[in-house]
């Protein structure tokens, strides 16, 4: 006879048995063991602290000036409040191929603006992206941004020991003039977002 035909089964459900077993002794241990029960009454405890800094940015407010046919890039505004020190780091978006971070600066007596790399959200003090100051630029547009409609925009922030947390808005569409323009630079054209 073929002893093949015949495994033996205590085999197979050793194998399956055998984390079962573990599970069960570490769990046996877990209870018994003081340092244990100590390291498993810590968990929820975690867990709570885990919660808020995984969701620390709040994001509020926010809203896209609205675009005319022709108009390739446009900025997009809003409110950042974070629990812990953080960093907006990137930002990025499927209406627009192309998402940077710019601030507005004077340059030569002229406001312009420029990409940066990111941007401090100190904790408990709220970052405002507002016309003629920092904002999240949406660039070559591939078609206009129609007022009353939304658009979607991730941002990503990164604390300093390098955790990342994304968050996602939908920023409404608002009329072009929305918001007051810069002083200078830019023109109506581009809703203030001239781009050098
Ligand atoms: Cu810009």
């Amino acid at each position: 006879m073929d002893r093949s035909l015949f495994p033996r089964p205590p085999r197979g459900s050793r194998l399956l048995a055998s984390p079962l077993f573990l599970l069960a002794r570490h769990a046996r241990r877990a209870v018994t063991r003081p340092g244990c029960v100590r390291w498993l009454s810590t968990v929820p405890l975690c867990a709570l602290l885990a919660g808020p800094a995984i969701a620390q940015v709040t994001v509020t407010e926010a809203w896209v000036r609205g675009t005319v046919p022709g108009m390739q890039a446009t900025g997009a505004f809003m409110r950042i409040e974070s629990r812990a020190d953080t960093r907006l780091v990137a930002a990025a978006s499927p209406a627009a191929p192309l998402v940077e971070i710019h601030e507005m600066a004077m340059v030569d007596n002229v406001m312009r603006m420029r990409a940066v790399p990111g941007l401090a959200v100190p904790a408990g003090k709220p970052l405002e992206l507002r016309p003629g100051g920092y904002h999240v630029m949406l660039m070559n547009l591939p078609r206009p941004l129609e007022r009353g409609s939304t658009v979607p925009i991730t941002l990503t922030f990164q604390s300093a020991d390098g955790r990342r947390e994304t968050v996602k808005v939908a920023a409404e569409v608002r009329p072009l003039a929305s918001g007051a323009p810069p002083a200078s630079g830019g023109g109506s054209a581009s809703g203030g977002h001239s781009h050098r």
